[in-house]
């Protein structure tokens, strides 16, 4: 085996917390999803007791652990949709119940109670009921048919090599893991949808694209694909993919259809029209609900659905044209399409208006749209957050994007309560994460890295749990669970999104990375160039204007955010350059300059990274070697690169205004 089993790797537990019932697992329920929740009780269970675990089938006289379906159990979720991923586990006498709603929903069961029984937190918990608080938890994949992923860290692609579809163990292991962190959709290829790919969908490769989705069904996990939308002209004699054309609406028709006789349980599809380059609507001067209705109407009859991307903006900008925004680009294209959406089309939009950077405000697309399904999408990837060389635990950002109230309707319209339709009854919305997985090793390149793609999935099904919580629990289960090494982990893990913001472009104001790759810093990388990423650096002062005076990007957030960001002194100052020009020499809430709060910060993010370096040393010998080297070595670049960060922008600051540090530190490169 030549992968990690990640957080499935079960131990053995103590003598005097098993409990009799354990070695009875009795299975009550039929189907597909049932047996692996059967198979996966037996798989953990023989690990964490050191004996085999059959399954039964029948009740017996003895304390058992029974697995059942019970159809009509009552629920305290919102809709049915959330209803019949419900599942409850309790005690009965010396018996454990682990019921679910659905099949789907008792395998969640048994994942939790195996997961409650590792971090032996059985008898604290129980009895434990549980309705996932977002319907869709769905993974995207950045996979190319060659093998590549874009923006991919940890390996090639296991999906694919060489244009051939790959299907082995290490796909099993990887729907296995996927499952017990709550994820429901997979969407098996990347957003850039090139040539080969486009033929996915039709029957040079659905064959095999249906052994994944047999798969993913017996994880209870559908399977999707990213189209393109111009396949009417490459993969049809259609001159145009115009949504509108009669020949173009029939084309997409009959593909559809065939996929749904291949793949019966097919998902939908994932859709970047309109983007970087991609084909889209926008060619045809139709609007982007045209271009995703016509694909919901064609999935539609066979329950399918599109999740539609909101990323679109113009990647051809003038550096000297200072009104254009790519920040206000989603709003403004989508939020007069509110309401024409169909019921079966999803918009999914990214946390922030610009790109996946270390700080961005919450995108203001959530506090507008209110009659349109809408789904999160984060990056687990760490395509601007250290690219898993680098420590960045991205759930404290994850979780202040859930809990940012829009005042979209009231107080209290938060993005959680938006996605995971809370706010306006949807059932189809839910979360999206950039996986950042590959065919390394250890799946994720860093093992640190491995946190974000558990806390991703975990919070999807409850965004209640603290990053502390999250991060204690994947640390015992994947790398002891010995407190000393969770004394060093859980803080190491919760503080470096904070020390990885310190070495990072400052206060919101974004990107200054190296163009193309982004990883390592270049100031001025993209600042004169056509991506509408700038930082607008001079003489006096650094930040882009949002103000209604500048750009006008405020404008389209709820009161009171637009007048809290609207003024320098009310702005939250972590996003402060994001929203204001700011000279210098202004004081901070601290009491210190702009100049002399960039000088600090970045000393201070390299000095962090050296104290984690120690920290990480006092885990030798308590974890595995392996995981102990991989994290060394990446610890050694990340200290190497927040180097490079902290003397490229003080130095380039220092340069631009000539106002030395106050503690007289070395600032040269
Ligand atoms: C898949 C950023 C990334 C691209 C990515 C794009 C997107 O621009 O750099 O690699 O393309 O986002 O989200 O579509």
């Amino acid at each position: 085996m030549n992968y990690t089993k990640c957080w499935l790797d079960y131990q053995p537990i103590l003598e005097e917390k098993k409990k009799s019932c354990y070695c009875h697992p009795v299975l009550m329920a039929e189907g597909v999803v049932a047996k692996t929740a059967g198979e996966e009780y037996c798989i953990a269970m023989s690990e964490m007791l050191g004996e085999p675990v059959d399954l039964l089938y029948d009740i017996i006289e003895e304390p058992s652990v029974c697995l059942e379906v019970v159809e009509d159990m009552e629920t305290d979720a919102t809709n049915d949709a959330l209803a019949k991923q419900s599942f409850k586990i309790h005690q009965e006498e010396d018996s454990i119940i682990i019921s679910g709603k659905s099949a789907e929903a008792l395998l969640q069961g048994v994942f939790t109670f195996l997961r409650m029984v590792a971090l032996d937190q059985i008898d604290e918990k129980m009895p434990y009921t549980c309705t996932p608080v977002m319907p869709l938890r769905m993974m995207n994949h950045w996979d190319d048919m060659d093998g590549s992923i874009e923006r991919g860290y940890s390996g090639r692609s296991f999906f694919y090599d060489d244009y051939e579809i790959l299907y082995n163990e290490r796909t099993e292991m990887y729907a296995r893991m996927m499952a017990s962190i709550g994820t429901n959709a997979i969407v098996i290829n990347n957003v850039n949808v090139h040539e080969k790919e486009t033929y996915l969908i039709t029957d040079v490769y659905l064959q095999q694209v249906k052994q994944y989705t047999d798969l993913f069904a017996k994880y209870g996990i559908k399977l999707f694909m990213s189209v393109n939308f111009a396949a009417p002209m490459e993969l049809g004699d259609i001159p145009v993919s115009d949504p509108l054309n009669p020949d173009v609406i029939q084309w997409w028709e009959k593909a559809v259809k065939h996929v749904y006789e291949v793949i019966p349980n097919f998902g939908g599809f994932l859709v970047k029209a309109d983007s970087e380059g991609r084909p889209g609507p926008f060619t045809y001067g139709r609007t982007h609900a045209d271009g995703a209705n016509m694909l919901a109407k064609a999935l539609a009859p066979h329950g399918g659905i599109v999740v539609w991307r909101c990323f679109v903006y113009n990647c051809g900008q003038d550096w000297r044209d200072r009104k254009t925004d790519r920040a206000r680009a989603a709003y403004d294209h989508f939020m007069e399409l509110d309401g024409t959406f169909d019921d079966n089309v999803i918009l999914q939009i990214k946390n922030g208006p610009m790109d996946f950077q270390v700080r961005e405000p919450v995108s203001p697309l959530f506090g507008g749209l209110k009659k349109t399904n809408m789904m999160l999408e984060v990056q687990i990837a760490q395509e601007y957050t250290g690219q898993q060389i680098d420590l960045c635990y991205l759930i404290p950002m994850w979780k202040e994007i859930l809990a940012f109230d829009t005042y979209a309707d009231d107080e209290g319209t938060t993005v959680e309560k938006i996605v995971s339709g809370q706010s306006y009854g949807q059932s189809v919305c839910g979360m999206a994460g950039v996986i950042n997985t590959g065919d390394d090793e250890n799946w994720t390149g860093n093992d640190l890295a491995a946190a974000n793609l558990y806390g991703f999935g975990r919070l999807s099904m409850e965004p209640s749990l603290t990053a502390e919580e999250i991060a204690e629990e994947w640390s015992k289960l994947s790398l002891s669970k010995e407190k000393e090494v969770t004394d060093v982990v859980v803080p190491m893990l919760c503080n470096s999104w904070s020390t990885y913001e310190k070495y990072n472009a400052p206060l919101g104001i974004g990107w200054m990375v190296t163009p193309h790759y982004h990883y390592g810093p270049d100031i001025d990388g993209y600042e004169y160039d056509r991506w509408g990423t700038y930082h607008r650096a001079d003489l006096h002062g650094i930040g882009v204007d949002r103000t209604e005076a500048g750009t006008g990007y405020v404008t389209q957030y709820n009161e009171p955010w637009r007048s809290i960001y609207a003024k320098k002194e009310t702005c939250p100052e972590e996003l402060l350059l994001f929203f204001h020009y700011v000279p210098y020499t202004y004081v901070l809430k601290t009491g210190k300059t702009l100049i002399q709060h960039i000088y600090d910060t970045h000393f201070e993010g390299v000095e962090e990274v050296e104290e984690m370096q120690k920290q990480w040393t006092s885990l030798n010998g308590k974890i595995s070697d392996r995981a102990f080297e991989c994290v060394t070595e990446r610890l050694a670049r990340q200290l190497e690169n927040a180097k490079e960060w902290r003397d490229r922008v003080n130095t380039y600051f220092y340069r631009k205004c000539g106002i030395a540090d106050e503690k007289n530190r070395n600032i040269y490169l």
